[in-house]
Formats: structure tokens, sequence, C-alpha cells
């Protein structure tokens, strides 16, 4: 005979329509909170299980139903003596029927990976702890190792059935032990699942490891989309995201065709130069460096000036830009075939005109207009792993620096050498920058010497290089550099230093008359 029914539920579907009619066969329903809340407003009698213990529901909700009123009445076995007289002894009554579903710890920490970025990974850890379910697997496997005498239900979708056997009677042994199989089959997944969880988290949200790294920083990884193919077409290819803020995965798609993989890497060098200005800044990147940069008061000044650095290689590139786009400067950049603009914004206006091409892609990712601190790490694959640093992100990029020459910059050319120093960190080694101070001239790109990229930057450039300055991502090994830049009408140098041969390579600077800084500070990007 059922007489006595306990009820705690997360999920509370079908719970109204079951506990009536449980309550209908004369069963006498305990619940815990949030499940006597709703059981009440449906005008169904309930005892809370504060009132049937004595006992009040403590530590927000840590402490329910963890009492031996509750686990005695579940636990004792009708036919055993030693267990009714404990009962007698100890006020302990019989509960025959425990229905309990589980804290969703499952779904909460999907949702985790599913918005990354929304929390940081303690804020995670902790809503996930808060998830565990400690009094309802409890209630769960007493009343599942008590099947002969107590029914047990972990799943809404076993109620119709069990009423209707309680209509005619009794449920059977048999489907007891099935419903007593399906909670340890059920708590057995509850509990691999937070496992899998906090392996997943290991020691990542409290330790750093000695080298900085947080051991498994990589590990919550998403899947976000297929992509076409990688940078080939015959090479397959992913995109994935990371628990990090900002995200460029993140940026709004406004409209164009589907971000490529090339069009990732392109955005991604471009975002990460233009944020490095406060002034407007237009950057055009081409093959993963760029071809033109360029500030001003304005980003259609900027975009021209970009442009005019090298407009054969601006064909087919990627346009970042510092501040939102407006009508004049897209009317201009619609004159010239792009893969992608990445901006924080587009005005009306702009959206218009851009809308016409219709396959170029418009991306807006508001964080551009503040300086971008990636966070995490910055990671290249080699066979077999790969290796992981900081990112190339320095609070000041000119605290060391020095003027090693007899001759100091002027202001103007102070200007030129921190422009072109920003743009260079951002070029592939050797990187070599011939630079105004409000735009690049000529890039020497990913030469295997700084000398080629010293020759290359110079052929490149469509306007004359008298009067630029140079910055150099590594130092010079030999003097030779200076001797071509100073054939190319360069007058200030800005480079790491460090070289055995500086002071060679000092002495010709002062032979014409140039001015230099040592930053102390390397930028090679491979
Ligand atoms: O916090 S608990 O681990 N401690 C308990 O004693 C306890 N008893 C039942 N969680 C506990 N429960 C769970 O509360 C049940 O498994 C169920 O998922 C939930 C129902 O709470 P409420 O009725 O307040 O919505």
């Amino acid at each position: 005979m059922i007489k006595r029914a306990l009820i705690s539920v997360s999920d509370k579907r079908g719970l109204i329509d079951f506990a009536k009619e449980l309550v209908q066969l004369g069963v006498e329903i305990i619940s815990t909170g949030g499940t006597a809340k709703i059981l009440r407003e449906a005008n169904i009698n309930v005892i809370d299980v504060s009132e049937y213990t004595g006992f009040p529901e403590i530590m927000d909700g840590r402490i329910k139903t963890l009492h031996p009123l509750i686990h005695g009445g579940i636990l004792a076995r009708r036919d055993n003596k030693n267990d009714i007289d404990s009962m007698e002894k100890l006020g302990i009554k019989p509960i025959d029927i425990v229905v309990v579903n589980l804290y969703p710890f499952e779904s909460v920490t999907k949702k985790h990976l599913l918005q990354p970025s929304a929390l940081s990974l303690q804020q995670f850890l902790e809503e996930a702890i808060e998830n565990i379910d400690i009094g309802g697997p409890t209630l769960l496997r007493a009343a599942a190792k008590n099947y002969k005498d107590v029914i047990v239900i972990v799943d809404p979708d076993d109620y119709p059935s069990i009423i209707e056997d309680l209509k005619k009677g009794e449920a059977s042994i048999e489907k007891r032990f099935e419903l007593a199989k399906k909670v340890f089959s059920h708590t057995a997944r509850y509990d691999a699942l937070i496992a899998d969880y906090f392996d997943k988290i290991s020691s990542s949200a409290f330790n750093t490891q000695p080298s900085g790294f947080r051991e498994d920083w990589i590990l919550l990884l998403r899947m976000v989309q297929t992509l076409r193919y990688g940078e080939n077409p015959h090479q397959k290819a992913a995109l994935y995201a990371l628990n990090e803020t900002p995200s460029l995965i993140d940026a709004e798609v406004l409209q164009g065709k589907e971000m490529s993989f090339n069009n990732y890497l392109d955005t991604h060098s471009a975002v990460l130069l233009a944020s490095e200005f406060e002034e407007p800044v237009c950057v055009i990147v081409k093959h993963n460096n760029p071809c033109g940069v360029a500030i001003a008061e304005n980003p259609l000044d900027a975009y021209k000036r970009a442009f005019e650095c090298d407009p054969v290689s601006a064909f087919g590139g990627i346009i970042a830009f510092n501040r939102v786009v407006d009508k004049t400067t897209a009317e201009e950049i619609v004159q010239t075939f792009y893969e992608v603009i990445i901006a924080p914004g587009f005005d009306e206006e702009s959206l218009k005109i851009f809308s016409k091409k219709k396959n170029l892609r418009l991306l807006k990712f508001p964080a551009l207009s503040d300086k971008i601190k990636p966070s995490g790490f910055d990671l290249k694959r080699i066979i077999g792993g790969f290796i992981v640093q900081q990112w190339d992100t320095l609070e000041d990029e000119f605290a060391q620096a020095k003027i090693v020459t007899k001759r100091k910059p002027t202001e103007d050319e102070w200007r030129a050498l921190k422009f072109a120093w920003k743009v260079c960190k951002h070029v592939k080694s050797n990187a070599i920058v011939y630079a105004r101070e409000d735009r690049t001239v000529g890039l020497g790109i990913g030469q295997t010497s700084r000398v080629f990229s010293a020759k290359i930057g110079a052929m490149h450039a469509l306007s004359s290089l008298k009067g630029t300055v140079v910055a150099s991502d590594g130092f010079f090994p030999f003097r030779d550099n200076i001797d071509v830049l100073a054939q190319n009408g360069v007058t200030a140098i800005i480079q790491p230093g460090g070289s055995v041969r500086d002071q060679e390579v000092i002495d010709a600077a002062d032979q014409y008359g140039m001015a230099m800084v040592f930053t102390g500070i390397r930028h090679f990007r491979h």
C-alpha cells in the first residue's frame, strides 16, 4: 500500500498532473521548497520537508533532504524486524515512492561551452559547483537500493505508467527493479559528467605553471563551424573558439560571403595592427602583412594615404579601421576590390554603399575602438605538438629607448619613428618599414636577409623616400643596411640594437648625419 511520496524535482515537467493523481490515490506528498511551492500553487496538498523533519532547509538549499527521518523512511526494509524496531523507536515513517530529478549540471556546463566568453573560468566553476546535486542522488540511490519496498522515479516520462500501475494496485517487482536500474545508470552518468568537467578545468582555475602558462588554458575549446577550406582548397579546415574576450569570432558579419581561413588570419593581423593606434588609422593587409598603414584626422584620409602606399598590393586585401566607417570612406573603398572590411561600426549610409558589393565581407567589431589586449596565449603548430608564447604586447614600447647617434631625432622624425615602430612589429621578419609621420611609404617584408628587406622596401616605394624614417624589427648586423638607407634618403632609424657590430652601425649613421634610436626591444614575427 502506497501511503507516502517524496517529490523533489528540478525538471518540473508533468509534475502537477502526476501529483494530482497521487493525491487522488490517497498518497501524502512531502516536497522540497521549489517543488512544494509549485504544487501548492496548483492547490495540491503538500508537506514541506522542513516541517516533516522539524529541521529547516539550510545553506542556500545545500541541505534539504539529508535527514534520518527521510532516509530512514526510504531505506527501511519493511520485512526486517530490526529496521521496523528502529522506525518505531525513532518515529520514522515509511516513504514508499521517491520522485527526484537532479540539478541541471549538464545543461549549465554545456551553456558555458556555448558562450565561452560570458564568464571567467572561476565564475563558470562556481556556477557548476552549485549545480552538483548531493541530496538528490542520495535520495535516488537510497530508493533504488531499496527497490523491493520503494518505487523510484528519476524520469518524468515514467509518471503515467506508474499512475496506471497504482490505479490497478501495485507496481510489479520487475518494474521497480527496472526503475532502480535506470536510477543507477542516471547517477553514474551524472557523476561521470562532473568528473569530466573537473578534468577539463583541472588545476587551471587555480594555478599558474612556473612558466606563467595556465596548464590547460586551451581546453575549454569549442568548434564554431567548419570552413570551406584551409589555406588552399585541398585542405579541410574549421574554426574553433576559446573562452576569451575580446574574440574576433564574436565580430558581427553584416554582409558578404562566409569568412575564409585566410580571411581570418589576415583580419586578425589587420585588427592587431590597427589597435596599436589611438588616432584614426587605416590598415590594409595582404597575405598576413600590411601593405599600407596610415593615420589621419578621419577614416577617409587615413584610407587614401594607406592605399597610396601600395595600390597594386591593396587589391584583394583586408582593411581594418579603428573608427566607424562613414559614407565618403565607403565610396572611396568600393572603387577597389577588397575581401574584408573590419571596423568598430559602419554608419547607415556606408552600409547602403557597401551593400552593392554583395561578396564584400563587413565585420563589425566594437573592440577595435580601444586598444585590444588579446587574452590567453599565442600558439603555433609544429609536428607532434605546438609552441605557445605570450602575445607580443608591451605596456610601453619606448620605455628603454635611447638615442645612440650624435644627432637627435627632430620632433617630426620622432613622430615618424614611433609610427614606423608600431607598424614594423606587425610585419613579417625581416621587416624594414619606410615611413613618414602619418603613413608607410615602403615596406620590406619577410626576406631572409635584412639588407634584402631594406632594398625591396625601397623598390616598392611609389613616392620619394627622401626625408623618410625607417623601423627595423631586429638589429642591423652590418653597416651595409645603413648605406642602403642613406642612399635612399632616410634621415632617422629606429631599431632594437644589440648587435656585436652596433658601434660600426652607429658610426655609419653618424657619418651620414642620421639620427638613430635603440629600443632595446625586438619584434620578430615569423
Ligand atoms: O542541494 S542539494 O544537494 N541538497 C539536498 O539536500 C537536496 N535535496 C533535494 N539538493 C537537493 N535536492 C535537489 O533539489 C533535488 O535533486 C532536486 O533537483 C532539487 C529540487 O529543489 P526544489 O524543490 O527546491 O526546486
